[in-house]
């Protein structure tokens, strides 16, 4: 099959980025350790719903994460106020975190803390709806955020991280009186594309839902490989 030259180049790298990213797998395995990577785009709410998980969780699991942002480590130092290692990744131009800048989180973690030590890594992406749902990092299962401000249509128009998603959050559910959304069809639409996706509709603010999403995650905390599908109720 003849490919064009970008298309043949962007595969390559999409498949070197996925040698990386089975090796920073590899060493979570070794140590114990899920990794979920969190994403959305800017400002649907990754790192308050981080804020609420490492406040709910952090008695009973031990918890770091790897904070991706292209600039800036605002949202590191909002999360290291809940006492856990957060190594801050500045991705420059780059769009999202890849499996090379993770690896570099992970040599960073095992530098100053034990990792064995720790049950769970959260990455948090840089905040885009497309491009990091393309480059796996090394995770057992990928969480996606859409905010209820965001629109119904955002499934359908940016179908990639939907497909990939294994958890949807959809977030911000407190402003739904204040807005034209009808929140049952973003998780139809969601479903056109994924059937499968576990759907958890949360709010940071009020906390509803939050118990659903921390069951969740202790669930499939220490289980290795990716994550099956959860029944839906
Ligand atoms: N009303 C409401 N606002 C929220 C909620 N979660 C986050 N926000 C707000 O949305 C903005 C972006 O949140 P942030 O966690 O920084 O989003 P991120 O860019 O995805 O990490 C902030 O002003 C938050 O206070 C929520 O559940 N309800
Ligand atoms: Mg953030």
């Amino acid at each position: 099959m003849h490919l064009p030259t970008d298309t043949a180049i962007g595969l390559n790298l999409l498949h070197a980025n996925q040698d990386g990213a089975d090796h920073n797998r590899a060493h979570f395995d070794r140590w114990g350790i899920t990794c979920f990577n969190v994403m959305s785009s800017p400002g649907a709410g990754k790192t308050a719903l981080l804020e609420k998980t490492l406040a709910a969780l952090t008695p009973d699991l031990n918890i770091a994460v790897i904070e991706g942002d292209m600039t800036t480590e605002l949202d590191a130092d909002r999360l290291r106020q809940y006492g856990v290692p957060v190594i801050a990744i500045n991705t420059g131009r780059a769009c999202h975190l890849d499996a090379r800048m993770v690896a570099g989180g992970i040599h960073t973690l095992e530098r100053h803390h034990n990792p064995q030590a720790l049950d769970l890594v959260l990455v948090e992406n840089v905040g885009n709806l497309v491009c990091p749902a393309e480059f796996e990092v090394g995770e057992h299962a990928k969480i996606a955020l859409l905010s209820i401000t965001e629109g119904e249509d955002k499934p359908l128009k940016y179908p990639v991280m939907f497909r990939e998603a294994d958890v949807l959050l959809i977030t911000k559910t407190d402003l739904a009186p204040y807005l034209d959304v009808d929140v049952a069809q973003i998780e139809a639409n969601v479903r056109q594309i994924n059937p499968q996706v576990t759907v958890i509709p949360v709010s940071a603010k009020t906390g509803a839902g939050l118990t659903t999403w921390f069951d969740w995650v202790k669930v499939h905390t220490g289980t290795s490989g990716r994550v099956p599908a959860m029944p839906q109720g």
